[in-house]
């Protein structure tokens, strides 16, 4: 990969994002890779956390951007038909981010603008350096959010406040993200790894299929009816009454031993 770097430790994948000459700026071959790469963590029993993160930045080294945005270089000259296959390119992994068996968590370490917000608010769970940066910049550059960004951020803090920051391009930052939700928690940005990686530890403690079928209701019964989705619900729960963690889970806690939950 060129783009990307993959680490993975105690069952966790670090997926660094790093063009290190444009502030780690998502262009066809970064998502296209991403692409691919997600499609074999899911593969993998091994990784249970995928944690998102973004490089440094060539200048100083520094940690400064998550992603600054979509590649102004490579979309300046789309034609419509250009521009919409490129959105087409991002939606693809941001689904996969979204709907994986294995639970996603943005570590937002700088900017997080246009696109960069978009492919956090793809993720699971946001966690934000206390120097982070977010926006849609994209109607100030006379487009308009198009990794999905109208309708995550919508989803995420309300149409309201999803109008006002994507019709002004306003910069927030990450104290005002987590005050309107768009990240659970902020950080030290030395502490941010940390804690990412704290969070997935604790997820990965417990029931990693019960984690997974619990995503996917929630992923699933979002956009339905309550009347089906409770009963969707009740379907997926009975699927997890199957499994070996269930079986285990319970006669631990009445036997008063820990847990050995296995299933994934
Ligand atoms: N695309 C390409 N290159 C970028 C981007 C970007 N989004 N952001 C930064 N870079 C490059 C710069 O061009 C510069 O390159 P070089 O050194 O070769 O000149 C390098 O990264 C460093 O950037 P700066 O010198 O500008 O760094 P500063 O610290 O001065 O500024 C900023 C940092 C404020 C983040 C600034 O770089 C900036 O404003 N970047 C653009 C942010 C932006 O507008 N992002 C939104 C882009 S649009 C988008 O994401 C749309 C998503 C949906 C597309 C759907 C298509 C269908």
């Amino acid at each position: 990969m060129n783009n990307l770097k993959l680490d993975v430790a105690d069952q966790i994948a670090i997926l660094t994002i790093s063009r290190p000459g444009a502030l780690n700026a998502l262009n066809s071959e970064t998502l296209d890779e991403l692409n691919t790469v997600l499609s074999e963590i899911e593969a993998r029993d091994d990784v249970k956390v995928v944690i998102l993160t973004g490089g440094p930045d060539k200048k100083d080294n520094a940690f400064k951007s998550f992603v600054a945005g979509a590649d102004i270089a490579e979309m300046v000259n789309f034609s419509a038909a250009e521009a919409r296959a490129f959105g087409m390119r991002a939606a693809e992994p941001f689904f996969k981010l979204m709907n994986m068996r294995q639970v996603t968590i943005a570590a937002i370490n700088g900017f997080a603008l246009g696109g960069g917000c978009e492919i956090a608010m793809a993720c699971d769970i946001r966690i934000a350096s206390d120097n982070a940066t977010f926006a849609q910049p994209e109607t100030g550059l006379g487009i308009i959010p198009g990794f999905g960004g109208t309708q995550r951020l919508a989803r995420l803090v309300g149409m309201g406040r999803a109008k006002e920051l994507i019709f002004t391009c306003d910069n927030i930052d990450a104290a005002e993200a987590y005050r309107i939700g768009l990240v659970n928690k902020v950080v030290a940005k030395e502490e941010l790894m940390d804690t990412a990686k704290k969070m997935a530890s604790k997820i990965i403690s417990k029931g990693s299929y019960a984690v997974s079928i619990a995503k996917a209701a929630i992923n699933n019964g979002y956009d339905m009816d309550i009347k089906n989705a409770v009963e969707m619900e009740a379907n997926l729960f009975g699927i997890t009454c199957s499994t070996h963690d269930k079986t285990e889970g319970m006669s631990a806690f009445l036997e008063r031993r820990a847990a050995d939950l296995t299933d994934f």
